[in-house]
C-alpha cells in the first residue's frame, strides 16, 4: 500500500474503498473481500446508512482473520443535522458504536451546510439552518475536542472549496488535515488541489470513476491510454488521481471490481498520459448539491 502523510504525521492509504450507495447487505461482503485483497482504507459516513454492517464486517475480520486495528484506516463523516456543538460528540459516538471501533482514523464535516436535527434530508426551507446561526468554526471546535481526546486520529472537511477553506483556516485552531471533494479528469479542481498542497491539507477524491456514470470510462482518450498501458479505463482514472498526490476512494462491491481498483496502485502513467488526462477537464461535477439549495442556501455557492 502507498500512503499520504497528513499534516499531523498520520498515514492515510492512497486508495480506499468508498461505501456510499452500498447497501448494508452488499457492504458487509465488500469489506470482508476488500480486507482479504489488501484494502486498508474504508470511507464511511453516517448518512450512508450502512455503518452497522461495516462494523459487523470489521468485527468479524478482527476475530476471524486476525485483523489488527492499527492496520486499517477508517473515515466517517458528521452529517449536516448534527452541526450544533452539542450534537457533534453524540453523532461521532453513534458512528463509533455502529462501526464497533473505539477511535476513527479520520472524521470529516461532510458538507458546509447545516440542517435541523430532525431533518436527515432537507425537504423544506425550514430544514436548513443558516451558517450564521450554526457557524462551521463552532462545529469544528468540537471536532478539535474529539481530536484532542483521541477519539479521532485526524479531522477534516468535505466539499469545502478554496474560498471557504481560506476563510476557515483563519478562524480555527487546528487546520483540517484532509478535504474530501469530487475530483476526476472531468473535474480536476486544480486551484483547490494547489491551495491544499500549499497549506498541507491532503485531498481525497470522491467519485474518481464518475459516481455510477460510465461516461469517463468510455471516453476515447481514457480508453486509448488504458490500451497503451495494458490496463483498464478505471485503473487509468484512479492512477491519474494517485499520481497527482490525491487519495482515491472508488466504490465497489464485487470482488472483480475491488481487485481491479486496487491494482491501480501498480499503474504508472507517463507525463504524456497525465497531460492528456488533465486536458479532459470539462469543469463538470457528477454530484450537485441541489438538495441543499433551499431556504438560506438558495443562490449560495455551496462549493465556494
Ligand atoms: C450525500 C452524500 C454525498 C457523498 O458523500
Amino acid at each position: 500500500m502507498r500512503f499520504i502523510e497528513l499534516n499531523n504525521e498520520v498515514k492515510m492509504p492512497v486508495l480506499g474503498l468508498g461505501t456510499w450507495k452500498s447497501s448494508a447487505a452488499e457492504v458487509y461482503g465488500a469489506i470482508r473481500w476488500a480486507l482479504k485483497l489488501g484494502y486498508q482504507h474504508f470511507d464511511c459516513a453516517s448518512i450512508y446508512n450502512n455503518e452497522s454492517a461495516i462494523g459487523e464486517a470489521l468485527a468479524g475480520a478482527f476475530v476471524e482473520d486476525n485483523l489488527k486495528r492499527e492496520d486499517i484506516f477508517v473515515t466517517s463523516k458528521l452529517w449536516n443535522n448534527a452541526h450544533k456543538p452539542e450534537d457533534v460528540m453524540p453523532a461521532l459516538k453513534e458512528s463509533l458504536k455502529n462501526l464497533r471501533l473505539d477511535y476513527l482514523d479520520l472524521y470529516l464535516v461532510h458538507w458546509p451546510v447545516a440542517q435541523r436535527k430532525e431533518a436527515i434530508m432537507p425537504l423544506e426551507a425550514e430544514d436548513m439552518l443558516s451558517l450564521a446561526d450554526v457557524p462551521l468554526e463552532e462545529t469544528w471546535g468540537v471536532m478539535e475536542e474529539a481530536y484532542n481526546q483521541g477519539l479521532v486520529k485526524a479531522i477534516g472537511v468535505s466539499n469545502f472549496g478554496k474560498k471557504r477553506l481560506e476563510g476557515f483556516l483563519d478562524k480555527v485552531e487546528i487546520n483540517p488535515m484532509v478535504d474530501q471533494v469530487e475530483c476526476h479528469p472531468y473535474f480536476p479542481q486544480d486551484e483547490l488541489v494547489d491551495f491544499c498542497r500549499k497549506n498541507m491539507i491532503a485531498v481525497t477524491a470522491y467519485a474518481p470513476l464518475g459516481s455510477g456514470s460510465s461516461v469517463m470510462m468510455e471516453d476515447e482518450a481514457v480508453k486509448k491510454i488504458a490500451k497503451k498501458n495494458n490496463v483498464t479505463p478505471a485503473q487509468v482514472l484512479l492512477a491519474w488521481g494517485i499520481e497527482r498526490g490525491l487519495a482515491v476512494i472508488p466504490k465497489a462491491t464485487e470482488e472483480a471490481h475491488l481487485q481491479e481498483n486496487l491494482a491501480a496502485l501498480n499503474v504508472e502513467l507517463d507525463e504524456e498520459d497525465m497531460k492528456e488526462l488533465s486536458g479532459l477537464n470539462k469543469n463538470e461535477r457528477f454530484l450537485s448539491a441541489d438538495v441543499f439549495r433551499i431556504g438560506d442556501y438558495q443562490g449560495i455557492d455551496i462549493f465556494a
